[in-house]
C-alpha cells in the first residue's frame, strides 16, 4: 500500500492554486442569478474572502482579477490590502464580452474603431498589471458567428493576429499573454479561438511570452484533455489552467466534482511533463458557485486539486514503465488505478495538522465564525455579480 513520503509532502507543500475573484461574487445562469448572504460588495471584500481560503488551506496564495468587474481607483491600495492578508494579486483577465459594441466581435471585428477599442481595453489591463505586479494577461474571446455565411472566418483570424500583436508589444519582459480557447458559447456556429490548436497557432506567431490557457470545461464531451496537456507541455506552450468541471457545457462546477478520475489523469500528465510547481504553468480555478456557499466552494476546490495531486504522486513510475515496456497492458493499468484508488485523505489531514492547519479545512472554516461575520456585516450596498 503506497503512502505519502516526505518527498511527496514537500512537493505538496509547494503547491499554489490561484483563486478567481469572481468565484466570490454572485453568479448564475441566464435564468436566474441568486443572491447569497455575505457576498462581497467590492474587490477588497472579494480578496478578504480569498485570503480566508488560503488561511485554512495554505494552498491559495494569489487571486486573479477580472476587468472591469474588479476596477478600483487605487490598485496600489488593493495590492497592499491583499499583501496584508497574506495573498498576492495574480492574473488579470480582460473582458470583451459584455459591451454592445462587441456584438459581432472585438479583437476580430471588421470595424477598425471597434477593434481599437478592444485593443485599448487590453492595454489598460496591462497598465493595471504594472500596478498590481501581475505577470499574466489572460484573454478569452467570446467571438464567433451563429450562422454559416455570417462571417469571413479567415479574415477574422488575420485580424485577431494583428490585434494580439499590438497587445503583446505592450507587455514588459516579465509579463506574459495567455490565450484561452473554448469550443462554443456564446457563438454557436463558429468560434474564433475554439481549440488548443488555434490558440497555439495564434500565440506561437507572437513569441515566447505568449502561451495557451487550458480551461478544463472548454472541450467537447469525450475529449482526451490530458493528451492536450501532454502536448502543450511538450511544446513548452502551456501557460495556465482554468480548473473547473462539467457535465454538459461550460458548467463551471467545482473542479474534480464531475469527474475526479479525469482530474487525476490531467495531473498525472502535468507531473510527467514537468508542469507541477513549475512557475511557468499557472494553476488557476475558474468557477462559479451559483447555489452553494462560495468560500466553502473554493476550499473544496483547492482540496480536490491537492488530493488528486497527492494520488498522482503515488503512481509507481518504475513499475508503470516496466509494465509499459513489457507490453503488459493490464499490469500498467493496475499500477495507474492503484494510485487513483488510494485514499490519501487521512494522511493529508494529519500532515495539515502537523503544519498548524485544520486537518479538515471545511470544518475549520465552518468553526471560524467568518461566514456568520460576513453575513451580519455585509448588509447594504450592491453584491458583486458575474453580471450574467
Ligand atoms: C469563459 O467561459 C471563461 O472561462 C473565461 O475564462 C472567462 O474569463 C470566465 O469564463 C468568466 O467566468
Ligand atoms: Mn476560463
Amino acid at each position: 500500500m503506497s503512502t505519502l513520503t516526505p518527498d511527496h509532502l514537500s512537493t505538496l507543500e509547494k503547491q499554489g492554486i490561484e483563486l478567481p475573484s469572481w468565484a466570490f461574487g454572485n453568479s448564475g445562469t441566464r435564468f436566474k442569478v441568486f443572491a447569497t448572504p455575505g457576498t462581497p460588495r467590492d474587490p477588497f471584500e472579494k480578496i478578504a474572502d480569498a485570503a480566508e481560503v488560503n488561511r485554512v488551506t495554505a494552498l491559495a496564495p494569489s487571486v486573479a482579477l477580472h476587468i472591469p468587474w474588479d476596477k478600483v481607483d487605487d490598485y496600489g491600495a488593493l495590492r497592499r490590502h491583499a499583501e496584508d492578508l497574506g495573498v498576492a494579486l495574480g492574473t488579470i483577465n480582460s473582458n470583451t464580452f459584455q459591451d454592445d459594441d462587441y456584438k459581432f466581435g472585438a479583437l476580430t471585428h471588421s470595424d477598425p474603431k471597434i477593434r481599437q477599442k478592444a485593443i485599448d481595453h487590453h492595454l489598460e489591463c496591462v497598465d493595471i498589471m504594472d500596478a498590481t505586479g501581475s505577470r499574466d494577461l489572460k484573454i478569452w474571446l467570446a467571438e464567433g458567428s451563429n450562422y454559416p455565411g455570417q462571417a469571413d472566418l479567415r479574415a477574422r483570424q488575420d485580424r485577431l493576429q494583428e490585434s494580439l500583436r499590438q497587445i503583446y508589444a505592450r507587455l514588459s519582459d516579465q509579463q506574459r499573454l495567455v490565450l484561452e480557447y473554448k469550443f462554443f458559447e456564446p457563438a454557436f456556429y463558429h468560434t474564433d479561438v475554439p481549440d488548443w490548436g488555434t490558440s497555439y497557432a495564434q500565440v506561437a506567431a507572437l513569441g515566447d511570452r505568449a502561451l495557451v490557457c487550458l480551461d478544463t470545461g472548454h472541450h467537447a464531451p469525450g475529449t482526451n484533455i490530458e493528451f492536450i496537456v501532454m502536448q502543450l507541455l511538450r511544446l513548452g506552450k502551456l501557460g495556465s489552467f482554468d480548473f473547473n468541471s462539467r457535465f454538459y457545457a461550460d458548467d463551471d462546477l467545482i473542479v474534480g466534482a464531475a469527474d475526479p478520475f479525469q482530474l487525476f489523469r490531467i495531473i498525472d500528465q502535468v507531473i510527467v511533463g514537468g508542469g507541477l510547481n513549475n512557475p511557468d504553468v499557472a494553476f488557476m480555478l475558474d468557477q462559479c458557485h451559483n447555489i452553494e456557499k462560495k468560500i466553502p466552494g473554493q476550499i473544496r476546490s483547492v482540496l480536490n486539486v491537492q488530493e488528486m495531486t497527492a494520488r498522482a504522486l503515488l503512481i509507481d513510475r518504475e513499475a508503470l514503465r516496466a509494465a509499459q515496456d513489457a507490453g503488459d497492458v493490464l499490469a500498467a493499468n493496475a499500477v495507474f488505478m492503484d494510485a487513483f484508488y488510494t485514499d490519501v485523505r487521512p494522511a493529508l489531514a494529519e500532515w495539515r495538522e502537523s503544519r498548524g492547519l485544520p486537518g479538515d479545512p471545511m470544518a475549520g472554516y465552518a468553526a471560524s465564525g467568518y461566514q456568520d461575520k460576513i453575513e451580519a456585516e455585509r448588509v447594504g450596498g450592491v453584491q458583486a455579480s458575474w453580471g450574467a
